[in-house]
């Protein structure tokens, strides 16, 4: 089986792909593509992904895309070290829960993320520029202009902050429901996978706020000594890594 992932270091939803194909210790080919260059929105790769987004997965050229997706997939064809349950309702509930991620924090977290660590190398491009860029990205379209070149307002900082707090305690209830340590009981599924990204980012970005919820301090504990979580964030796939401005505000 020959596995080749376009992605990105620092993007979330690629961080998802390759925490699963290290933890099943698969081999795979990975591209990397610069996504404020926008690699992504070149025309070759919007051929395989017209979303314009990272991952795309190409398995032996059968193309698959959305990283929820890819990460079900990769369960699939490669079964061993299974992240999904045998039992159908409570396989149900982990799709929800991944359906939960994708509509809350994923998407919650791209406001901090843009404001906090992309919005410098914006305010740098002309409006043309920016207007142009914004313009060409099939999905984020509106989001970026939404964004412009002077930020989203605090009204909107605050509302994404309080759609991860509501996600955590979502957690907490569910890891106490599963009984733990894991969202879905005994064993690490796809939704703990699929959330994963959301807290580190916001770890990383400084704004972590879950320290009053000892079920979550617990579970974030055990994903970041997962085997699998070391050589899925390499270098570079933290923004304070990237992005010498973070460094800075977090020494502050
Ligand atoms: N639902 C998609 C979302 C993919 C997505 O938003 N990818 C981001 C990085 S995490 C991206 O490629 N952004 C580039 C852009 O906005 O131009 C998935 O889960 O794969």
């Amino acid at each position: 089986m020959a596995f080749r992932l376009y992605n990105a270091p620092q993007s979330t939803c690629s961080q998802r792909v390759r925490f699963v194909f290290n933890a099943k210790k698969l081999p795979f080919d990975e591209v990397k593509l610069n996504l404020l260059e926008g690699d992504q929105l070149k025309p070759d790769y919007l051929k395989l992904n017209p979303n314009g987004v990272v991952p795309t997965l190409d398995h032996n050229g059968a193309i698959v895309i959305d990283s929820n997706v890819i990460t079900e997939y990769l369960d699939e064809v490669a079964p061993e070290n299974s992240f999904t349950p045998e039992d159908p309702v409570e396989r149900a509930h982990m799709r929800t829960l991944m359906h939960f991620i994708d509509e809350m924090p994923a998407a919650a977290v791209r406001v901090p993320t843009f404001n906090l660590a992309f919005l410098p190398s914006f305010q740098k491009m002309s409006r043309e520029a920016f207007v142009a860029m914004a313009e060409s990205k099939p999905l984020r379209r509106e989001f970026m202009l939404t964004m412009g070149q002077s930020g989203f307002p605090k009204e909107e900082m605050d509302a994404a902050l309080a759609r991860l707090r509501r996600t955590y305690e979502r957690m907490d209830a569910e890891i106490e429901r599963s009984g733990g340590p894991w969202l879905l009981g005994k064993k690490i599924t796809l939704a703990d996978v699929a959330v994963m990204p959301s807290l580190i980012r916001i770890h990383d970005l400084g704004k972590p706020d879950w320290q009053d919820l000892p079920r979550v301090v617990t579970w974030f504990d055990n994903i970041r000594s997962q085997p699998a979580f070391k050589p899925t964030f390499y270098h570079g796939s933290l923004l304070s890594e990237r992005f010498p401005h973070l460094r800075e505000k977090a020494s502050a």
